[in-house]
């Protein structure tokens, strides 16, 4: 049995899990969970980035203080949301606290730079959706990207902190917007186009890549023991979660579902014809190789931040009680899209929804359950569209639904989306991004041997899903 420690960073809280694995085991603990709260400067949002350092070490050192008996920790990887960074100087000081991807300071650099490069030729060198907080448009509008020493994502700054390592893990280099699909390397001219070095981001490393062991002050900060090491995971929670998809063949659709919801097919080889990057679909890459082929939904971001909008003003909402009372609501009320921008920066999410929904014609919620309501009901119709497209545009025939992470929790939602889609939804596991963590470096280190499939024979075999069938069927 092997014991080990994935720390998964999402955009909403962090958590720092104990796994113990081998060929027929696969246990996770949660032994530290924090919450990941941005902080409003007046240059913009940042990520409170020390403080989640703090927490990572914090956690460790949790994880430390769970071992018993002979048991050693043998290595720790980490993954957290994508496409932030941190600038190193040439000493490798941090240059400024991260900004995080919903500050609205990028807004309009994507127009300039498509003028400038073309926005299907972009696509062409990096099979990348559109987003507009993708890394290559922020380090457009940094005035400190052009003369800082180094770039590192997220969790490469965090393990860089842990190790003394510096490099950039791949499957997140590959929602930067800077790295080539075709070749899996940095697209050199890209970074001449926009005034970068091109050695800006550290050298690349794979999942399941050995990183080094702990510098002595992590040692002692955490009381972890000199044998363990880091090992690069798929870093890009995403990757990981996939990974973590207890799939039984290749004809499944995911739901990565969390404050984002990332919905699509895994691929052996990109698609990067016009209709997929119409319909701006991405190519993001995978463990072993594969290619995430799906598309961003915006997600239960917009009922968080819809309850952090009420808690604003008033007693702290509920949310079981909430999603008790939104399953009571009556079906056929008003949907919205989702995806409209208006809703990516922090703020009044109720009010903006009911701009959008009044726009269109439909009625507005009047309740905070209808809000709700209608909240899931966009996003279980919006999981429906995404997935036949997914399933359209790669030619990949889909028979199951897998919803994994914080949302599997939330029946109604499940319920919905199983109907909207007219297939079975298998819901869970919630910590889907932390197994995929653990197996990769179980994987990495010999407690568990084989491809992909081997390794989600392991969670069929460990975790438990729910199955939702879809009403009439
Ligand atoms: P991230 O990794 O992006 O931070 P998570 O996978 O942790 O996100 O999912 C967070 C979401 O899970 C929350 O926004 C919430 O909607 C949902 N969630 C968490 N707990 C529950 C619960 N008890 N019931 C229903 N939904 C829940
Ligand atoms: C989910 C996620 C997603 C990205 C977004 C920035 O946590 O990594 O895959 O598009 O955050």
């Amino acid at each position: 049995m092997t014991t080990l420690a994935a720390v998964d960073l999402g955009a909403s809280s962090g958590r720092v899990m104990l796994a113990r694995v081998s060929a027929q085991r696969l246990d996770l603990t949660e032994v530290h969970r924090f919450g990941n709260v941005p902080v409003r400067l007046p240059d913009g949002l940042h990520w409170d980035v020390l403080r989640l350092y703090r927490d990572v070490l914090d956690g460790l050192g949790q994880a430390a203080r769970a071992i018993t008996g002979g048991e050693v920790l043998s290595s720790i990887g980490i993954d957290s949301w994508a496409v932030d960074y941190g600038l190193l100087d040439g000493s490798g000081a941090l240059l400024g606290n991260p900004y995080h991807y919903r500050d609205g300071r990028t807004s309009g650099a994507a127009a300039e730079l498509h003028a400038e490069l073309g926005e299907r030729e972009l696509y062409d060198v990096t099979g990348l959706q559109f987003l507009p907080f993708n890394t290559i448009y922020q380090l457009a509008v940094d005035p400190a990207a052009a003369t800082a020493a180094q770039a590192l994502l997220m969790p490469d700054l965090l393990t860089s902190w842990l190790t003394g390592v510096r490099g950039t893990e791949v499957t997140n280099a590959s929602t930067t917007g800077l790295l080539d699909v075709r070749s899996g390397e940095w697209a050199a001219p890209l970074f001449d186009a926009l005034g970068l070095r091109r050695d800006l981001f550290a050298p690349l490393r794979r999942p399941g890549d050995v990183v080094g062991p702990l510098l002595p002050d992590v040692l002692d900060d955490t009381g972890l023991d000199p044998s363990a090491v880091v090992t690069a995971v798929g870093s890009h929670d995403t990757a990981s979660a996939v990974v973590g998809v207890p799939a039984a063949d290749e004809r499944f659709a995911y739901i990565s579902c969390g404050t984002w919801s990332l919905v699509g097919v895994e691929l052996d080889a990109p698609v990067l014809t016009e209709a997929g990057r119409a319909a701006n679909f991405t190519n993001e890459g995978g463990v072993d190789g594969t290619v995430r082929y799906l598309r961003n939904v915006m997600g239960l971001w917009l009922l968080s931040e819809s309850i952090a909008t009420w808690n604003r003003a008033g007693p702290p909402a509920d949310l079981p009680a909430l999603l008790a009372a939104a399953a009571d609501v009556p079906p056929g009320g008003p949907v919205f899209d989702p995806d409209d921008p208006v809703f990516l920066p922090p703020g009044d999410l109720p009010a903006r929804i009911a701009d959008v929904l009044r726009a269109g014609g439909s009625r507005v919620p009047q309740t905070r359950p209808e809000l709700v309501r209608c909240i899931l009901d966009s996003l279980a119709a919006a999981y429906a569209r995404t997935v036949r497209q997914a399933a359209e545009l790669s030619g990949r025939a889909v028979d199951v639904v897998h919803l994994v992470g914080g949302g599997a929790r939330n029946e109604l939602l499940c319920r919905l989306t199983a109907d909207a889609c007219g297939l079975p939804v298998l819901a869970g596991p919630v910590e889907a991004t932390a197994l995929g963590n653990v197996l990769v470096q179980a994987r990495a280190h010999g407690a568990v041997a084989g491809d992909l499939w081997a390794l989600r024979e392991l969670l069929r075999s460990t975790q438990a899903v729910h199955r939702y069938e879809p009403a009439g069927v």
